[in-house]
């Protein structure tokens, strides 16, 4: 049977359709996920390996009524599609296009947007707490590196403690988080997955007992699953747990969640899934190429474009290089795919340390590693966030020799509004001992990394989610904390990071007549800028691609305001309350009046009476 998945209203349908129908159906909704996501990038394998799962639940549950909330939300494409987005599928993470995540604002069957991992219990309480309807149930969907984190596992801990709640937790166990899950709870599923006799008996009264059997087995299971599995942390915690079920199998995922959905207890029903299910170059992915992609050949999979180099690898090329000469341990949370750390890891592999989806876990370490060695702490921008008050605390108040790699700085195309890299900047400005860098260019990231690896104070060091054509590298003094990149006589313009050429091409097509300058440190501000600017006694105006609050243009423009400072200053950044969604860097540039006509506008601005 073939379906249109562009003219799919709402999900109702599902429920009229044979086992056989919905096994095409999946299929279907794989090809189209493929065909979409090839064109547009995106989420594949994790959407690929949860069909059945997120059909299952609009099978059993009715979303009306029920609440279904996504963990990170990276997997719901299905859910898009059968609560009427698949004909948007064509501007998948395109400005005005549909986001990647979840989102409020598309569509009234989204509960929870994050983007960011591991919130999904926590909201499922929220939801369950102020329920008015008591038929309303309310299911989450979790991978199993996600429920391994702090907040989740917090939440979980909790949930089990509250009587008549009763949450649904689905566990989309794939072994994987990008790239292999990592810790004691992950061995401990793996037991779970890989005792074969457990999950094949388990499937098999799943998928063919009458009930009554089935509760019989029910009953003597949990004897099997102690002799075979010792024990299981989930009923420790106060869930009745089930599985693990084959979570590729729409029949046992619908009769298992019948079952879950009566028994009326908090429940976690355990489903083993293939990431990347249907499609085989992401089926046999092992370290996570297919789980975020760009667009590529259906026919020919992911190529990797060696023409050019992400700063990401660049970096992690640096590490290497430093590595080689000295000792040190780098630690990262879940990101040895997207920090490029693969050749770090085959190269060193007792020096990297993976602690999972665990951003605090990873700061914290950091501080307490660097009191005996040197401790390098790689983090997204954005997900760094979530370690605030381990930067502050132990790392930044205690003045700990961290060095923090701060990755996807500045407007990050595509992810939207949860991915941006524009709040870190406030986040370390408002921290004490920390010295915050940042590179011009490729080779000057380099440099930096190399010189202030040493210091004896946090520091960090942000870049932008770029690629640049492969060159040679040379190495920067970057002794300066700022560099004049050309003389003007009009005023004085900042700013740092790739947003100095930025500047300069625009400064260049239009001919005018101001000073450049590139500053390395930001904070504490340039050594030396602040006198410079006053001794020029011109017009200053700051570019940044960052959050207003916490920006360079602000502490500048404070600094010179106690300085008497006579002449104009403008600071572009990001202003207040504005949130940036999917789109090119250009488009997102635009929309927060940081394009180069506005670049224009404001340096006209600087010299006006
Ligand atoms: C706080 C945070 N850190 C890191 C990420 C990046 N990230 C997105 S999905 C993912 C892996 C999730 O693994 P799992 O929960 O097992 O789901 P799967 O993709 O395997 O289905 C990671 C690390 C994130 N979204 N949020």
């Amino acid at each position: 049977m073939k379906f249109d998945l562009n003219e799919i209203k709402d999900p109702s349908f599902i429920k009229d359709l044979t086992i056989d129908e919905l096994k095409d159906l999946a299929s279907c909704l794989r090809d189209f996920i493929i065909d979409k996501v090839s064109k547009n990038g995106g989420h594949l394998a994790s959407n690929l390996g949860s069909v059945e799962l997120i059909l299952g639940m609009h099978y059993v549950f009715d979303c009306h009524v029920d609440k279904f909330i996504f963990d990170v939300s990276h997997q719901a494409y299905v859910h898009k599609i059968l609560t009427g987005r698949g004909k948007d599928f064509d501007n998948l993470r395109k400005y005005n296009g549909l986001s990647g995540f979840a989102s409020y604002k598309e569509s009234s069957f989204d509960h929870w947007e994050s983007g960011h991992s591991s919130t999904s219990l926590a909201a499922q309480a929220g939801y369950l707490l102020t329920r008015t309807n008591k038929d309303e149930k309310v299911i989450s969907l979790i991978g199993d590196a996600s429920i391994n984190n702090g907040i989740a596992l917090e939440a979980l801990n909790y949930m089990g403690s509250l009587k008549g709640i009763n949450p649904i937790i689905i566990l989309n166990d794939n072994n994987m988080s990008i790239s292999p899950s990592k810790g004691f709870a992950s061995r401990s599923f793996s037991k779970l997955r890989t005792s074969n006799l457990y999950q094949k008996t388990n499937n098999f009264f799943a998928n063919h007992t009458p009930t009554a059997i089935r509760n019989v087995f029910h009953r003597i299971k949990g004897s099997i699953k102690g002799f075979i599995l010792q024990d299981n942390y989930f009923e420790d915690m106060g869930f009745d747990y089930m599985g693990p079920y084959d979570g590729n199998n729409i029949k046992i995922v619908i009769k298992s969640l019948k079952a879950a959905k009566k028994l009326n207890k908090p429940c976690i029903v355990h489903f083993v899934t293939k990431k990347g299910k249907g499609y085989s170059f992401a089926e046999n992915d092992k370290i996570g190429l297919y789980h975020g992609v760009n667009p590529f050949s259906k026919e020919e999979g992911v190529k990797i474009d060696e023409s050019t180099i992400s700063n990401s690898l660049l970096v992690a090329n640096t590490l290497l290089e430093i590595r080689k000469q000295k000792e040190f341990s780098l630690i990262t949370p879940a990101m040895i795919r997207g920090s490029e750390l693969e050749e770090f890891l085959k190269e060193y592999p007792s020096s990297l340390i993976d602690v999972g989806i665990n951003e605090e876990l990873a700061a914290c370490l950091a501080s307490s590693m660097s009191r005996r060695q040197k401790v390098v702490l790689t983090l997204y921008s954005t997900f760094a966030q979530r370690s605030f008050d381990f930067l502050l605390n132990d790392i930044c108040r205690t003045n700990s020799p961290v060095t923090i790699l701060i990755d996807r700085a500045d407007i990050v195309p595509t992810d939207g509004d949860t991915h941006q890299g524009i709040y870190d900047l406030a986040m370390f400005s408002l921290m004490p001992n920390v010295s915050i860098y940042q590179g011009r260019n490729q080779s000057e990231l380099r440099s930096l990394i190399k010189e202030k690896f040493n210091l004896s104070s946090p520091t960090v060091i942000r870049y932008s989610k770029d690629s640049f054509k492969k060159e040679i590298l040379k190495d920067v003094d970057v002794s300066k904390d700022f560099e004049i990149v050309k003389e003007g006589k009009l005023g004085l313009i900042i700013s740092y990071g790739e947003n100095v050429d930025y500047v300069l091409s625009c400064l260049d097509d239009n001919d005018l007549d101001y000073t450049l300058i590139n500053v390395r440190r930001i904070k504490p501000i340039a050594k030396g800028l602040i006198d410079y600017l006053i001794k020029e006694d011109k017009p200053v105006l700051i570019y940044e691609n960052v959050y207003k609050n916490g920006s360079l243009g602000e502490a500048i423009a404070s600094n010179l305001a106690f300085m008497n400072f006579k002449n104009r200053i403008i600071a572009m950044a990001i202003d207040d309350n504005l949130t940036l969604p999917c789109g090119t860097r250009e488009e997102l540039r635009t929309l927060a009046k940081l394009n180069k006509d506005e670049i224009i506008k404001n340096i006209k601005l600087l010299n006006k009476n």
